[in-house]
């Protein structure tokens, strides 16, 4: 038995109190080396209680090791190969550079990234407590159809957000995670492709998990999952949950994309709305119509000329819905 697996077997064996004889014999192993495996498991963070009765595992560390992501994981292809790392610059730099012979589905976490990555060169606040992730995918789609990973992508953390936390989300195009008016997630994807073939999609998807919502600065319309909830969560069952609704979305994109695209609507946070885009040509206003079948947002200009946007920024000018406050 190697050194990971008695520490797996001793994590599942360790819930309830058991003597270091029994342990010892089950694995086939010496007691010391149940006891340096003990100790090993302290080092990284694992509470166990030791006593004449045996030991008994207290508390683990909320850490995002390959093992522990793996463990439990009802996917059939993302997620089978996990790369996690303490720190990185940025998991999707990291995924990039592997991606070409990475298998399709690996994963790439870090606790902390030095120099998150948002859309056009932008910075993404990444300190320890939220969730940094990067799936590699190989869909078999042009490149122009690439776009729709990022719109599965969004739906599945969407769907993964609200059935573990029972969060209302809604996403702003193009890619962000609201809860009411604050953006809880982002999603970066970035692509390797030669003119008709894609190569492969990185998706980097940042949760803020578990940050204090007061630490973002005002203007970025921040908060976190945490600060929403009043009490921290397990990041490692949010990233299982998120990496098990990639795969379903993956599939549900491959077998019918106009579903997840009604899907990505209803939950939209953005159609209905008076907008205001930003696109490298220029700026302008109008009322968001829908998510075209290419990925760009159609926007109905004030003079009623239709405007489709592929890449761009995009702001909420007006609440979707105008609150009236009734009084007894
Ligand atoms: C995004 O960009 O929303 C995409 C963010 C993707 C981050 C993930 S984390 C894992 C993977 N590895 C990476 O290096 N990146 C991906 P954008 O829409 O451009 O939003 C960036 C802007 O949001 C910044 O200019 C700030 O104003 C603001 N911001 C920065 N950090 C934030 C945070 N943690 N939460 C909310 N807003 C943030």
């Amino acid at each position: 038995m190697s050194r990971e697996e008695i520490k797996r077997a001793l994590i599942q064996r360790l819930g309830s109190r058991t003597s270091g004889q029994e342990l010892a014999k089950s694995f086939g192993i010496s007691r010391a080396a149940v006891w340096k495996a003990v100790q090993s498991l302290r080092a990284e963070g694992y509470e166990i209680e030791a006593s004449r009765r045996g030991y008994r595992l207290a508390s683990m560390p909320d850490l995002l090791s390959e093992d522990l992501v793996k463990a439990g994981l009802e996917t059939k292809f993302v997620g089978r190969t996990v790369l996690s790392y303490p720190s990185l610059v940025s998991t999707n730099a990291e995924a990039k550079k592997i991606a070409p012979s990475a298998e399709n589905g690996t994963v790439v976490v870090a606790e902390v990234q030095t120099v998150g990555r948002g859309r056009m060169e932008r910075s993404w606040h990444s300190p320890k407590g939220g969730v940094w992730i990067s799936v590699i995918l190989k869909p078999k789609i042009p490149p122009s159809l690439a776009f729709r990973v990022n719109v599965a992508a969004a739906v599945a953390v969407a769907r993964a957000l609200e059935a573990l936390y029972g969060l209302g989300v809604g996403i702003k195009w193009p890619n962000d995670l609201m809860v009411g008016e604050r953006k809880v997630c982002g999603i970066l994807t970035e692509i390797g492709a030669e003119m008709d073939s894609l190569y492969y999609a990185v998706v980097g998807i940042g949760i803020n998990a578990n940050l204090d919502p007061d630490s973002f600065p005002e203007d970025w319309k921040a908060t976190s999952i945490s600060g929403l909830l009043g009490r921290d969560v397990l990041r490692l069952e949010l990233v299982r949950r998120v990496l098990e609704e990639v795969e379903r979305a993956c599939g549900e994109m491959a077998a019918s994309f106009d579903r997840v695209i009604g899907e990505w609507s209803d939950r939209s946070a953005t159609l209905g709305r008076r907008v205001r885009i930003t696109t490298r040509s220029g700026e302008f206003e109008g009322r968001a119509e829908a998510l075209e079948a290419d990925g760009a947002l159609l926007v109905r200009r004030d003079d009623g000329r239709g405007e489709r946007v592929i890449a761009g920024d995009c702001v909420h000018l007006r609440p979707a819905i105008e609150k009236v406050e009734e009084g007894i």
